[in-house]
Parts: structure tokens; sequence; C-alpha cells
């Protein structure tokens, strides 16, 4: 078994989901930020079989995109002056982890 946890951007989580739920498989969504940029991101923690990872990565790749963000961040002069950088968000940062055991009790 295996645990997919995986962050996404706000816009993409829900899409992602229902083609999760639609495929069979369980999902939940914890609101989260990112703390680089400070806004809200979503994770989805998905438990399925090893066999099935391949399929849960491809719905992931098929609805999640890049993104540019500006954002501000300080430059070294001593004082906080805004200075904006571009970044590239996403489509899906995943974390795939082992699952040693799984109960529903
Ligand atoms: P944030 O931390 O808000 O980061 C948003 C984007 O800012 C990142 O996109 C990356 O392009 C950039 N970024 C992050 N940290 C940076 C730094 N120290 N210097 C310069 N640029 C930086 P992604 O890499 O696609 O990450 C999207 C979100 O996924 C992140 O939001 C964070 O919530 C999560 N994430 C990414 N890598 C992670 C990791 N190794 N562990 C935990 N969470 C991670």
């Amino acid at each position: 078994m295996k645990l997919v946890l995986a962050i996404v951007h706000d816009e993409d989580g829900n899409r992602v989901m229902s083609a999760l739920n639609s495929s069979g498989f369980s999902v939940t969504k914890l609101a989260t930020t990112g703390g680089f940029l400070r806004s809200g991101n979503t994770t989805l923690l998905v438990g399925t079989e090893e066999e099935k990872v391949d399929e849960v990565m491809n719905i992931f790749i098929k609805y999640c995109h890049k993104r540019k963000q500006i954002t501000a961040t300080p430059i070294p002069t001593g004082m906080f002056t805004p200075y904006p950088i571009e970044v590239e968000v996403g489509g899906a940062t995943m974390f795939l982890i082992n699952v040693d055991r799984f109960e529903k009790i």
C-alpha cells in the first residue's frame, strides 16, 4: 500500500479530486499554505494499492498545470523593500510514501 501526498494549486484541487473519485479512489483534501508564497494551496491524500499508483499519478498529470506567479520578496538592503520575482508553481508536488499498515476500524 502507498500513500500519495500531493500539493496542488487550489484551482486544480477540485477537478483532480473529482477525477480521482470517478476512478474509484478515496481522497482526503486539506487546505494548506505554501511556505514560500505564503498563499493557499491544496494537499490531497490518496491511499492506494502499489499497482494503482501510476493511474493516480496520471490523473494528477492530466489535471494539474504549471503556473507562473509573481511574488514580492525583500532585497537585502536592511530595509524591507518589495522586489517582485516570478516563480513557476506546480503542476503537482508529489510524495509517495510506503504505508506499513492500513486499517479501517
Ligand atoms: P510554496 O512554498 O509557496 O512555493 C511556491 C513556488 O515558489 C515553488 O513551486 C517554487 O517554484 C518557488 N519556491 C519555493 N521555495 C523557494 C525558495 N526557497 N527559493 C526560490 N523559490 C522557491 P513548487 O516547487 O511547484 O511548489 C509548490 C508548493 O508545493 C510549495 O508552495 C509548497 O507548499 C509545496 N512544496 C514544494 N516542494 C516541497 C517540499 N520539498 N516539501 C514540502 N512542500 C513542498
